[in-house]
């Protein structure tokens, strides 16, 4: 379903078309050694509005620097596939170009090497930015130095940007095994990995961490459970989001409501907050104080 369709304001655009950029990607030798021209199209999802309303160019996206980063981008490395250029290309902008939320880029190669009268050949992507909120725990170790290991390490991943995070609780050890207490909290995370990748990196941290998995639901260095990507519904045999018993859990839920209260769950239809006041009132509490 497009953004319109689900009610979503739409994003204003720059739109770049027709950029012609002399460069060497291609399956056969030839088309490497020579090089032939390639056609660049590109639709930029983002906000126009205050840049238009103060006259600012600082307040948006320039597209003459948009047009030098995918020339420069296009030129300086050889790919055997114009997938591989594109994706390349659109990584380039969005990592570039922080304003720009998403966007659509079309790459032209109308000189391919096809032995039949034909116009052109083109791959067509859409990337972006995505929002991920993702619970941080530990009872092992330095855990407050583990948390910020947890955090300083998406952090440090370059296609992940830690937007918030939460305050620290201490908590209770939920799910009956006999363990020390835990800290918790919660990050928010704008990313371009896809739901499994990011959980790659999440569990190659809880690695780093020194994690051991021994008993389930059982003391750990650090855990790093994925709560929400956007507002996808994943079930994966490695993966389900939103993540299965987060209502079962303040110890998730209340550092989640201290940086996004109104977010709704997309099962449930029903906001974090409401989620929290319902556990609060009905169900186990683990929460016993603020650390930080
Ligand atoms: N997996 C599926 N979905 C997800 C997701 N959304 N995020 C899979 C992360 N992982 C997900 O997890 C088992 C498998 O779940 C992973 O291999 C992944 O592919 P695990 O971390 O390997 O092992 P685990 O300890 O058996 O389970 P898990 O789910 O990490 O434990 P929980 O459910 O997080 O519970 N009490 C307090 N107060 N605070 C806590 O933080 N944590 C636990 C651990 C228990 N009690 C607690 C706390
Ligand atoms: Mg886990």
């Amino acid at each position: 379903m497009n953004d319109e369709k689900k009610g979503k304001s739409v994003m204003d655009q720059i739109r770049i078309k027709g950029l012609r950029i002399y460069a060497r990607h291609g399956v056969f030798e030839e088309e490497r050694k020579l090089g032939q021209s390639f056609i660049v199209d590109a639709v930029l999802n983002t906000r126009l509005q205050e840049a238009g309303e103060k006259d600012d160019l600082n307040l948006s996206t320039d597209y003459g620097a948009v047009c030098e980063k995918i020339t420069q981008v296009m030129t300086e490395e050889t790919c055997l596939l114009i997938e591989a250029a594109a994706e390349r290309t659109a990584r380039e902008i969005l990592l570039s170009f922080p304003a720009v939320e998403s966007l659509e880029l079309t790459l032209h190669k109308p000189q391919a090497p096809i032995p039949l009268p034909f116009e052109d050949a083109a791959v067509r992507i859409r990337r972006g930015w995505h929002t991920a909120y993702v619970a941080l725990g530990s009872n092992l170790g330095d855990r407050e130095a583990l948390l910020k290991m947890g955090i300083d390490g998406v952090n440090a991943h370059p296609f992940c940007r830690v937007e918030e995070t939460a305050p620290v609780y201490t908590t209770t050890p939920y799910g009956g095994v006999e363990q020390g207490e835990f800290l918790n909290t919660v990050m928010k995370v704008r990313t371009l990995l896809e739901p499994e990748p990011l959980l790659d990196l999440l569990q190659s941290l809880e690695q780093e961490a020194g994690r051991e998995r021994k008993v389930h639901w059982g003391p750990r260095t650090l855990d790093l459970d994925l709560l929400f990507y956007e507002d996808r519904i994943l079930t994966s045999p490695r993966l389900i989001v939103p993540h299965p018993d987060m209502e079962n859990r303040d110890f998730v839920l209340k550092p989640l409501c201290d940086i996004a209260p109104g977010l709704v769950h997309p099962v449930s239809r029903r906001t974090v907050i409401a989620l929290l006041r319902e556990l609060e009132k009905n169900g186990e509490v683990h929460v016993t104080a603020k650390r930080m």
